[in-house]
């Protein structure tokens, strides 16, 4: 379990962090919220956080009612576009969203491409359900177009109760966020 620091721990850390480190602005950070409740509990997307850092780049989606059950058949795939002037996602994080599922970065050439290749580089989710969130984080190195902006997109899905699949998109299917520059 993740426990949160005090915030007088953390005031001082960040106090001592600026005495120490008076470096350049460090990794642009944007934060994306979707609505609650436009799908059940389960899977609901609820924000999505991106930080474009020199190093890695980490995407955390925050979710109503994460659990480790199977019956929750809860998934998701991150879509990331790293060239704008080609149309749709470079790169997708495929993964369950439930105990003993597994994930991958595969890159694809635009929204329907299902043939795309697993990338070989380091990269790493991990599933929080205390805190009802997914953390992924990739080397930048991941990716092809080292060192540009990243814009994404988000569908998460899961078993309804009346049986079948509900789906959630951040926003509107299809579309990126605004570009996230590169720390
Ligand atoms: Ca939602
Ligand atoms: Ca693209
Ligand atoms: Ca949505």
């Amino acid at each position: 379990m993740l426990k949160p620091i005090s915030a007088t721990a953390a005031a001082a850390t960040a106090a001592a962090l600026v005495l120490v480190a008076p470096g350049p602005a460090s990794a642009a950070t944007s934060t994306f919220a979707d609505k609650a409740g436009d799908i059940g509990p389960g899977v609901d997307l609820r924000s999505v956080k991106v930080v474009n850092g020199k190093q890695n780049l980490r995407v955390v989606t925050t979710h109503r009612n994460l659990v480790p059950g199977f019956r929750s058949q809860a998934g998701g795939r991150v879509f990331l576009d790293t060239d704008p002037d080609d149309k749709g996602p470079e790169y997708v994080l495929v993964g369950g969203y439930f105990d003993g599922t597994d994930y991958a970065l595969i890159e694809v050439d635009g929204w329907s491409d299902r043939d795309g290749d697993r990338v070989e580089c380091s990269y790493a989710s991990l599933l929080d359900y205390e805190a009802e969130t997914v953390r992924s984080r990739f080397a930048q190195d991941c990716f092809d177009d080292d060192g540009t902006d990243v814009r994404v997109e988000v569908r998460v899905s899961g078993a309804k109760k009346s049986g079948g699949t509900a789906v959630d998109w951040l926003g509107k299917p299809r579309t990126f966020s605004a570009p996230i520059p590169r720390g």
